[in-house]
Parts: structure tokens; C-alpha cells; sequence
């Protein structure tokens, strides 16, 4: 798996009011109001407590930092514990945490505490990257690219499927692709025999994974995926709108999945 780096999360804060417009722009819903609409469900003072761990590659510096800014920039009171690992978890719940909010290399959780609910943090991103994409104002119809079918990609394809969508996939995995088709009824995207699309949702770990000619004027990508699906030039030449941020997107749908 792809790790964040410290660089990834330099100025949340900013990348999260900046995403937070551009979904305000392309859905004319705020991220909280997209997860309020999704979920069904509001925060209601929850204690959040983040917990380092340090197992496998260990810490990532500003990780938890920017989890702590995250929950708060999303009205949820946190902290992030003083201990990291078992001792951290014992002391997020001394310290009255109603959520755990943690990551090893392979899992990033939220757990509620009170009421048992538990979110992965791969599904719950593509979920909302799809859920942003599915509200875009000016999709010019109901059809929509998904780009990478995997742990993120997959489930948002699954949740775009389920809202009525005719969604055409991608991926460079022949079997993930086989897969999708079979099991959502997604229609294979052949890049030979390409069409534009005013609305797309990526999710893969590799750049320049959207070909220019699928990419229509104003189109909207929401992308989870790190390096950012299309270069500045393409983003520039269709007038292109992205959503796009390293951690706070994901974790919200978390947190709203949870309540
Ligand atoms: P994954 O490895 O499970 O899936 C990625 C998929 O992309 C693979 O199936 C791969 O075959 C496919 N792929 C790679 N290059 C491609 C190409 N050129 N065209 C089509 N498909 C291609 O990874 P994942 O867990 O689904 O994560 C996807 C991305 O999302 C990663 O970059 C990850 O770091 C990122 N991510 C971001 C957030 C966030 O909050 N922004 C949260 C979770 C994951
Ligand atoms: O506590 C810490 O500082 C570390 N143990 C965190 C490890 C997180 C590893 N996971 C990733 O880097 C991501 N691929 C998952 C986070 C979702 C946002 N992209
Ligand atoms: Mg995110």
C-alpha cells in the first residue's frame, strides 16, 4: 500500500478549506452536508481519541496532527494520545474517547465505542469520492467513469452502481476488472475506443491515469488517489474541477459512518 508522507498533509487545514469549496462548487453541498445526506447522521459532541502506532513503518509524522486538525475542522471535539500502541488506546479511553480513531500500515480504523459501529477507512473514501462525484450540478448525463477498482475504487463503483448511474469502469488489473463487471454489472471501458465524460471518480495510486480523450470541458474528477490523476496542463486546457485531498475527505465519511 501507497503510505501518506509528512509532505502529503502540510497545511491541512488548507487543503481541507480548499477541497471543501470545490465540493461546495461542484455538488452546492459543504463535505459535512454530503455526509450528513449520505449517512443519515450528525455529530453530536463526540470525544474522538487518536491513537499513533508504531508498528510496521511506524509513525507518520503530522498522521495524527493532522487527524487531531481534521476531526476539529469537522466540529468533533479530539486528542491524540501521549502514548502510542496499547498504552495510547488505554489512555484515549481513560481520557473519555467515545471514538478511537487509529492506523497500522494496512488498516485505518474508526471505532464507536458506545454504540459498537467500526469503519475502514478504504471503502468509506471511495464512498464519498463516488458520492461527491454522483451530486455534480452540471453532469451532462447519467453515465460515469470510475478509474482503478480496487480497495478504494471498488466500493465506490459498488455505492454509484446502487444510486442508478450507468457506470463505465477501468482498471489496468484485467481480473479486477472482470470482477467489477460481474459482480456490480459496471460496463467495461475499453481505452481504445474511448467517449468523454463530464463526471469521473479515480482511485489509484498512479498519475496520468485518465487518458485526454475521455476528459469533457468542465468535467469534475473527485479523486482520492495520490499523485493527482491528470497533469496541471490537462487540468488547465478543459477547465477541469477536482476534488482532491490526502486524508480529511476519508476520515469525515469515517467519522459520519460511525455516528
Ligand atoms: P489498490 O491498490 O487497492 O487499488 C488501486 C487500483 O488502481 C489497482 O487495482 C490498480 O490495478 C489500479 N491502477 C493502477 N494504475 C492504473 C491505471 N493507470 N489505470 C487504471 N487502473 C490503474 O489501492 P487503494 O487502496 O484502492 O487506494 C487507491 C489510492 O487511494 C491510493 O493512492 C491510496 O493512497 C489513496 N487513498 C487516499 C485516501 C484519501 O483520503 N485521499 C484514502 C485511502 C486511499
Ligand atoms: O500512527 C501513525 O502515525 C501511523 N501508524 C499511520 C499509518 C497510516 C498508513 N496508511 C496510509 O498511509 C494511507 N494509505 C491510509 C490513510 C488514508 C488516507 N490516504
Ligand atoms: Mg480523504
Amino acid at each position: 500500500m501507497a503510505l501518506l508522507t509528512p509532505e502529503d498533509l502540510k497545511n491541512i487545514n488548507k487543503q481541507l478549506e480548499e477541497a471543501d469549496s470545490t465540493v461546495r462548487r461542484v455538488t452546492g453541498l459543504d463535505v459535512k452536508q454530503v455526509c450528513k445526506a449520505l449517512y443519515g447522521t450528525s455529530p453530536c459532541c463526540e470525544k474522538v481519541g487518536i491513537v499513533p502506532v508504531t508498528s510496521g513503518n511506524g509513525i507518520i509524522g503530522n498522521f495524527s496532527a493532522s487527524l487531531n486538525a481534521i476531526t476539529q475542522y469537522f466540529g468533533f471535539e479530539s486528542f491524540v494520545t501521549d502514548m502510542p500502541d496499547v498504552s495510547g488506546y488505554y489512555e484515549a479511553l481513560q481520557k473519555g474517547a467515545e471514538i478511537i480513531l487509529m492506523a497500522d500500515d494496512h488498516t485505518f480504523l474508526a471505532h464507536n465505542l458506545k454504540n459498537g459501529k467500526i469503519a475502514n477507512n478504504q471503502p468509506c473514501t471511495g464512498i464519498i469520492y463516488a458520492e461527491i462525484a454522483s451530486r455534480h450540478l452540471k453532469a451532462d448525463s447519467n453515465n460515469l467513469l470510475v478509474i482503478g477498482l480496487g480497495k478504494v475504487g471498488f466500493p465506490g463503483a459498488a455505492h454509484l452502481v446502487k444510486k442508478g448511474f450507468n457506470v463505465y469502469g477501468y482498471d489496468a488489473d484485467k481480473l479486477l476488472l472482470e470482477k467489477a463487471v460481474s459482480n456490480l454489472g459496471i460496463i467495461p471501458f475499453n481505452p481504445s475506443s474511448p467517449r468523454k465524460f463530464s463526471t469521473i471518480f479515480e482511485a489509484t495510486p498512479c498519475a496520468n491515469t485518465i487518458p485526454e480523450v475521455v476528459i469533457s470541458e468542465n468535467c469534475v474528477i473527485s479523486t482520492p488517489g495520490i499523485p493527482c490523476a491528470i497533469s496541471d496542463e490537462l487540468r488547465k486546457k478543459y477547465d477541469v474541477e477536482i476534488v482532491m485531498e490526502p486524508l480529511g475527505i476519508g476520515t469525515v465519511s469515517m467519522l459520519y459512518s460511525v455516528l
